[in-house]
Formats: structure tokens, sequence, C-alpha cells
């Protein structure tokens, strides 16, 4: 059975560092978690904690409800990350990175116990006893950084990994979300404590199989233009699956491609598998905040990165999902002007 810490701390407020190093100076035994799905800040944060905790001779045990994606796979640690639907066992606080609510881990177990939140999505909950929340930080990983110093924990070449991961993959490659000042200072130790940039860049962005280029191919072949280009509509199904040679770790950010166009400012990339609730992922820029919109269709995220599932039985929701789109492009930059965007701002200004 689970022993679990008497909730004496009231829930619905935000705490600041040193609350969360009390918190995790005080206790012995933790469990550290992310969300279902985990991505490379839900990882590099989960597992940059675990180390940190070992270092201070803690008892830590990491779960997920879902599996490492392989391109993860290779980093040191990252081993340790144990799937399972439940945080079973003894421990005493609950680390709980990257989620919104505590719902998002997918976890059963975890709504007794001590919890120690630390986000940076828009709309989170405060479900915790203790939460570190911040939304000005481009990544979770920026936020246990921050705990680290404060615990007076040495970077060593592999939390700095980690962390570093957690900062290159939830910015884009630095390219959105609240890239800041802090952003670069703390890449800045994460690089003199040992995080290699190049590698890394390279580890996580360039290795896929060829059949994602085939993907590729056929899903921009068939892209749907809405609003004079302002916003790409792509679809993945079964059928670009099976008929190229690509499985779905080779479709991490492809719904970025239609954003390095200069038209377009939004993109909904609808994911569908048989027997599956369809997945709705969006990516926007600037201004143009499709956070609201997943946010109106039950998900989550942020401003410029969000998404949502609709239910298989759902199809008929795609044009809602579509007009709301274009509608938040119209809030942030007006209605859609007449004739070719192309032509209107010429890219390179003639002299
Ligand atoms: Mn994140």
């Amino acid at each position: 059975m689970t022993m679990k810490t008497k909730n004496t701390t009231s829930k619905a407020t935000n705490h600041t560092v040193q609350d969360v190093c009390d918190a995790i100076r005080s206790h012995h035994n933790f469990v550290v978690v992310s969300h279902a799905r985990p991505d490379g800040d839900a990882i590099g944060s989960q597992v940059a904690m675990g180390l940190a905790l070992k270092a201070l001779d803690k008892q830590v045990r990491l779960i997920s409800a879902g599996p490492v994606p392989d391109i993860y796979s290779e980093l040191s640690g990252v081993d340790e990350i144990e799937v399972a639907s439940a945080a079973t066992g003894r421990w005493d606080v609950a680390i709980v990175m990257e989620c919104p609510e505590l719902s998002r881990t997918e976890l059963t177990g975890l709504n007794d116990g001590f919890v120690l939140s630390i986000d940076h999505h828009p709309g989170n909950t405060f479900f915790g006893n203790v939460n570190y929340f911040d939304e000005s930080a481009a990544a979770c990983g920026e936020l246990v950084f921050s705990v680290l110093q404060g615990l007076q924990v040495p970077i060593t070449a592999d939390i700095a990994t980690h962390l570093y991961i957690a900062i290159l993959t939830d910015t884009g490659s630095f390219h959105h979300g609240p890239i800041s000042t802090r952003t670069f200072e703390i890449c800045r130790c994460l690089t003199s404590a040992g995080a290699d940039p190049r590698a890394l860049a390279n580890q996580v962005f360039d290795q896929y199989r060829v059949g994602r280029l085939e993907v590729i191919a056929t899903m921009l072949n068939e892209m749907q233009l809405e609003d004079q280009e302002r916003v790409a509509v792509l679809n993945i199904d079964e059928r670009l699956l099976t008929q190229s040679n690509a499985t779905p770790n080779d479709l991490d950010g492809l719904v970025n491609l239609p954003l390095t166009t200069r038209t377009v400012q939004a993109v909904i990339l609808f994911k569908s598998a048989p027997g599956q609730p369809l997945r709705v992922s969006l990516r926007s820029k600037g201004d143009v905040n499709v956070g609201l919109v997943a946010a109106a269709f039950g998900g989550g995220g942020h401003a410029n990165a969000s998404g949502f599932t609709l239910e298989s039985t759902a199809e008929n929701k795609r044009q809602a999902v579509i007009d709301q789109v274009m509608e938040a492009v119209r809030t942030a930059l007006g209605p859609a002007v007449g004739g070719t965007p192309e032509k209107e701002k010429p890219l390179i200004r003639s002299r």
C-alpha cells in the first residue's frame, strides 16, 4: 500500500521555488511523473529531477503512462522510466511535471497523496499541495533548473543534457513559445555543464526513417489551404502510414511544416487511426491563439501549440474546428485581404 503524507498544505495557490525545495528536502520517498504521450520536455524534466533526487540520496521512481519515443530512448537515465497505469508503491511525494491537470498523467493512485506540481501550461488548475507554476517559462525544464539551483544540486552532464532537450524540443529549436533571456542564460549553464547542442539537435531532429519523407510528400500534396493561405489543414490516416515505410514515431513535428511559409499563420493536423479518437493538433504564429480553440474543444496547450481529441463519431466536427481556427486568425490579424498574399508583401524589397 502507498504510504501517504498527510495533506496539510492548502491547494489552489502558487508557491515559490523555495517552497518546492523545502518540500523536497523534508521528504525521502518520491515518485516523479509527467504527462501521457510524453514529449521531450516531459521526459527531460522527469529524468533530470530523478537524477537530482538521487544525488540528494532520496529514493525515487519514475513512472509514465506511455512509452518513451524512440528519439529519446538512448539518453542516459531514460531506461529508468517505468511504463505503468498507476503510481503504486511506497512514496511520500509525487512530483508531477508538465501537467495543467492531474488527469493529464493518465495515472491512477496520485489523488490521495502529497502532490508537488511543476508546470508552465496556461490554465493550470493548481491541483497540487505545492504548485510551482510559471507560464513565462519556455519549458518545464526551465523551472526544474531553478529548483535544482535552489537545492544546490550540481548540474552534471546528464542533468544538463535532459534539461537542454526539454528546452530545445518545447521551443521547436528556439522557434516558438515564451523564449526569454532566462532561456538562454539557462542554456548557457547547460552547455557549459556538458550539454552538446549540435549532437542533441542531430539526435532529436535528424534520425527519422526515409518513410517520413514519403508521408510528407503525400500529406503536403493533399494539404488544404483556407482563408487566403492563412490556414493549412493536414490529414494523416492509416492509409498514409501503410503506403509509406514510416512508423508513428516518424510523424513528430510534421504539423509545423506549413508554418515555414510566409502566408500560413495556423495549422490544423487531423490524425486518425481505426478505433481511435481523432487527434487534432494545432499550431500557430505570433498572436494567433490556438490554445483557446483547443480549450473550446475540451483540450489544452499553449497559445501557439495545442491539441485535443474528438470521438471517432465526430468526423462532422472537422469543419467546426477549421472555422474556429480561421476565426482565431481573424481575431489576431483581421480579415484576409483579397488577392494573392504572396504579391502583397514582397519577400525581398525592390530598391
Ligand atoms: Mn512543456
